[in-house]
């Protein structure tokens, strides 16, 4: 396949460690970073790894390192660099104005512009720009401040470019106000129709991205969705049907990942696409156990899952990838977590004991389910179960 080299832009990648982290870690966080670029289709050229006591208010990294990287963008021809840290509006405008003709972009910028890029479908696209322009507010202050300097050579003056940055929030204002509606609508609809699958048993599948949760979901079902070996191939989530005998049906969807430093904003507008894991009657959390961070993978699905679900809610967790494990590794994670199960969605392995692990859960929630109807049945006040 000819890809048109003109559509890829080269960038450099820049990681900031504090002592805090270990070396090797923030080389995980930097390669992630690259894979990141990679999905958004930039070629990375290089990457800087710096080590600070503290960070630079006013450009996050060094003065030094900027003159370091302005000469590397410039042998490498690169026209972008990206950071793993946030970087604030003022940052990004002292950046570029150090770096002419460079744009600067921070992680949660270089996700926005994936997701914005895989959102197919109204509902996500139209999270995504609410997520975008709420992430843009903060920077255009930045721009037109920027903007403004020129123009006055004054500071701290109002001139013109203040009130056309009024103007420009108001805007954006309306526009995410707008947006918020239209969405709201989506989700209602969603939510009756989450209403009528009261009486089956839905799994929502979560975890971490590259997990390999949509070639699980294609495993267990028999289903087609879209499973890549890039993060974020998935955005909306699929439903599928997973049949277990006895004419019974359980409900599986297919989620979109997780990834540390998923930016804030789009947590809370995504959390409607979540909102199907929240519904689900169990949860199938999916690690990559052939990820030498899985802990830290592990501790961000925690983390976002706590906002969107309750405790209560019967989880099983899988290490998938088992195969491509070390079996040192395999150990560790079998003494660590007992309860979990070691699979292969790729080479087809242990997936007889996940299904059996599901339909114990479903029959757990079928028995519930019948006791309930059974106490509803016989209610003082004659209620009558569907
Ligand atoms: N070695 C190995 N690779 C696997 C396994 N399962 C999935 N993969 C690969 O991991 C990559 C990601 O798989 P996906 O199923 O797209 O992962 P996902 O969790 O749905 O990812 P997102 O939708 O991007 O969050 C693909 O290249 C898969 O082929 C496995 O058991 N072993
Ligand atoms: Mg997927």
């Amino acid at each position: 396949m000819h890809e048109h080299k003109k559509e890829i832009e080269r960038c450099i990648l820049v990681g900031i460690a504090t002592p805090k982290i270990a070396p090797w870690l923030a080389t995980e966080h930097l390669n992630e970073l690259e894979r990141l670029a990679d999905t958004a289709g930039a070629k990375v050229t290089r990457t800087f790894l710096q080590r600070v006591q503290a960070f630079n208010p006013a450009t996050l990294i060094g003065e030094g390192k900027v003159a370091e990287i302005k000469t590397a963008l410039e042998a490498d021809e690169a026209k972008m660099v990206v950071f793993d840290d946030d970087l604030s509006g003022s940052q990004v405008r002292n950046l570029e104005s150090r770096l002419p003709g460079v744009k600067v972009l921070d992680r949660t910028g270089l996700i926005l512009d994936i997701f914005a890029k895989h959102a197919e479908t109204a509902e996500s696209r139209l999270m995504v720009e609410i997520a975008q322009l709420q992430y843009m507010m903060p920077r255009l202050t930045g721009m037109w401040t920027h903007l403004c300097r020129q123009h006055n050579g004054g500071i701290g003056t109002k001139g013109p470019g203040e009130t056309q940055l009024e103007t420009d929030r108001r805007l954006i204002n309306a526009r995410i106000r707008d947006l918020k509606k239209k969405l709201k609508k989506i989700e209602d609809a969603r939510d009756r129709t989450a209403e009528k699958r009261y009486d089956t048993f839905h799994v929502g599948i979560v975890g971490y991205t590259n997990a390999g949760k949509s070639t699980l979901t294609n495993r267990l079902t028999g289903a087609n969705v879209y499973a890549e070996d890039k993060l974020f191939a998935t955005l909306d989530s699929t439903t599928r049907k997973l049949y277990i005998g006895d004419g019974e049906t359980i409900i599986l969807s297919d989620t979109v990942g997780f990834i540390r430093k998923l930016p804030h904003n789009l947590v809370e507008t995504f959390k409607s696409t979540l909102g199907i894991a929240a519904h689900a009657n169990c949860i199938l959390e999916v690690v990559d156990a052939s990820a030498p961070d899985y802990k830290e993978h592990l501790e961000v699905t925690q983390k976002t899952l706590a906002d969107i679900i309750d405790g209560e809610t019967p989880r099983i967790t899988v290490f998938n990838k088992a195969e491509a494990a070390e079996e040192t590794k395999r150990d560790e994670l079998r003494i660590n977590y007992p309860s979990a199960l070691q699979v292969s969605a790729l080479e087809n392995i242990g997936m007889e004991a996940l299904r059996e692990e599901l339909v114990k859960e479903f029959t757990k929630w079928k028995e519930k389910r019948l006791a309930q109807k059974e106490e509803e049945a016989n209610a003082p006040d004659g209620w009558v179960a569907e």
